[in-house]
């Protein structure tokens, strides 16, 4: 019989996994774990499919599956440290694909990260792989150095909105423009989140931020950029893709966007970016499933998730 397995001190108390969970196999327990969390536990096991949906949406690695002898297990890709985000934010869940990518891939130890500025500042902490700290906004000149330098490391960028969007635009359009052949993940929260959740280029209109109280006024900021379709604009070869991941279909889907961008920087065809939409529960004040909730009734239309531009047939052909 399929069984979950928690790692009970790795857990925020999210309850992304129970809200999940399409067997209600899991509730909370009454005990506090060592970080002070109540945590998940089994309480209806024998309802268990072994679904995964769980361990998908986890965003602290906290949840194993075991199903027909196999033990799901902590991507290579991943420190054993734990992550540094608030409970239920989805970097972590972003991370876990990323790592899991790299190991699948069999690349984990000719790549190199750049970690940006905002809340996965820490990421090198948390990649078991060469790790780079740019500036603020300055991951993809890095990563253009290091893949330029070292055509045969497989290079790539974790980045925010305000870190993408923002401050970084000008590193982010002459990247793509270049054609650049790095692999760029571009978690849009919607805010900026480590500085206390500012207005960030990608803030919804009337969304409110701690910057603008009232919600987002498009005639004093503008509208929110839609970062790949502006970037499909550029002539240059690319492949461009919006994912999200509060659901575990669509976890499923965000990762086979990341493995094909990753590919295609494998076999030299093009620049690739993947904007990853995210929540931010403590930015936007809400429980992380009525964030998760929030991202699919406001974010998802307005940034409407799939492929954006793929290269084409001659020129995936030219690179490998
Ligand atoms: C040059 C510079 N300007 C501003 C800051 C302050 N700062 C740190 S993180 C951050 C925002 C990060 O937001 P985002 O990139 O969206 O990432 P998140 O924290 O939401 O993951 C800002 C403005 C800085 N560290 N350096």
């Amino acid at each position: 019989m399929p069984s979950v397995i928690i790692e009970k001190d790795r857990c925020k108390g999210c309850e992304l996994c129970i809200n999940a969970c399409p067997e209600h196999v899991l509730a909370m327990s009454e005990e506090i774990n060592a970080k002070g969390y109540f945590f998940p536990m089994a309480a209806h096991p024998e309802n268990c499919t072994g679904c995964r949906y769980c361990l998908l949406v986890c965003p602290d690695v906290a949840i194993q599956v075991e199903n027909k002898g196999k033990v799901t297990k902590r991507p290579d890709a991943l420190t054993e440290k734990g992550f540094s985000y608030c409970p239920g934010c989805t970097h972590g869940v972003i991370h876990r694909l990323v790592a899991e990518v790299l190991d699948e891939l069999g690349v984990r130890e000719r790549t190199v990260g750049i970690a940006p500025v905002g809340c996965s500042v820490l990421a090198y902490e948390f990649f078991a792989c060469d790790m780079q700290e740019a500036s603020h906004g300055r991951a993809m000149a890095v990563a253009t150095g290091i893949k330029r330098g070292r055509p045969d490391l497989v290079v790539f960028t974790y980045q925010g909105d305000g870190d993408l969007a923002s401050i970084g635009m000008a590193e982010t359009i002459h990247s793509a423009n270049r054609g650049e052949k790095i692999t760029v993940i571009f978690v849009n929260n919607a805010i900026y989140g480590m500085t206390g959740g500012q207005m960030a280029p990608t803030t919804l209109p009337g969304q409110v931020a701690s910057t603008c109280p009232t919600g987002r006024d498009v005639n004093l900021a503008g509208y929110p950029i839609r970062v790949v379709e502006l970037l499909k604009e550029l002539k240059t070869p690319a492949y461009l893709a919006r994912v999200t991941v509060d659901d575990p279909k669509h976890v499923l889907a965000a990762k086979k966007a990341i493995r094909q961008a990753f590919k295609y920087q494998l076999e030299g065809t093009c620049f690739s970016l993947i904007e990853v939409l995210s929540t931010c529960p403590i930015g936007w004040g809400m429980q992380p499933h009525e964030a998760c909730g929030w991202l699919e009734e406001n974010m998802v239309p307005y940034y409407p998730l799939g492929e954006v531009k793929v290269p084409e047939p001659a020129v995936v052909k030219a690179g490998s």
